[in-house]
């Protein structure tokens, strides 16, 4: 098993790159973002508490984000190559939640790929999306105050994969293919 988490800011590539890193390394992309429009869109009682969180770009509460994982892991977990986490965990109770789901399945977190991009980039990339794709959470002020709500509760799950000796920086502007090459040269320097 090959178990990898892509971090970094809203905007920083972390769905961009992991779609091309499953293909690569033959891995499951569990995206916790991805996971809650679906029950958004599907207007699930979930969807429906989740989107009031989503909209105003805060964090849906650690115990839905985390029980929605759980199922995953348990469904999927013996099926799999591994997974690539993207967007998750985003606080340290559910990176510490993660660890002990991954222990109980006698897994754990190979490498966290930590993907570095300015604000002004970050904005500018959101923006175009906005554009291209009309997400509700891509307007000026929701992405700033998903760019605070990274920087007050996101940006410390770094530190705890750093005392593990698990994270790996990354530069993150650039052209998608040189960002993909980077990672992957990290993702072969780990022996599994
Ligand atoms: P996410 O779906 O995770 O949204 P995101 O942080 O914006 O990342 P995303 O993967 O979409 O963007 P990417 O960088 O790939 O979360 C949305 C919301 O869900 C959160 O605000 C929160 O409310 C909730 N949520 C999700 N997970 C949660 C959790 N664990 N706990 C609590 N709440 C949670 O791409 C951005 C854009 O940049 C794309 O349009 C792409 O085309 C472009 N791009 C990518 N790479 C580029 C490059 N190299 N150059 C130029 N453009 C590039």
């Amino acid at each position: 098993m090959l178990n990898l988490i892509l971090f970094g800011p809203p905007g920083s590539g972390k769905g961009t790159q992991a779609a091309i890193l499953i293909e690569k390394y033959n891995l499951k992309h569990i995206s916790t973002g991805d996971l809650l429009r679906s029950e958004v869109a599907a207007e699930t009682e979930l969807g429906l508490e989740a989107k009031k969180f989503m909209d105003k770009g805060d964090l849906v509460p650690d115990e839905v984000v985390i029980g929605m994982i759980g199922n995953k892991l348990d469904t999927e977990a013996n099926k799999v190559n591994g997974f690539i986490f993207d967007g998750f965990p985003r606080t340290v109770a559910q990176a510490k939640a993660l660890d002990s789901m991954l222990t109980e399945k006698g897994l754990s977190i190979d490498k966290v790929l930590s993907l570095h991009v300015g604000d002004e980039e970050i904005v500018k990339r959101l923006l175009q999306r906005a554009i291209d794709q009309g997400r509700p959470d891509d307007t000026k002020e929701v992405i700033q105050n998903r760019l605070n709500v990274y920087k007050s509760s996101t940006a410390v799950v770094a530190d705890h994969y750093a005392d593990q000796l698990k994270l790996a920086d990354i530069q993150g502007e650039g052209s998608i293919e040189d960002i993909a090459s980077r990672l992957a040269e990290q993702i072969d320097s780990i022996s599994v």
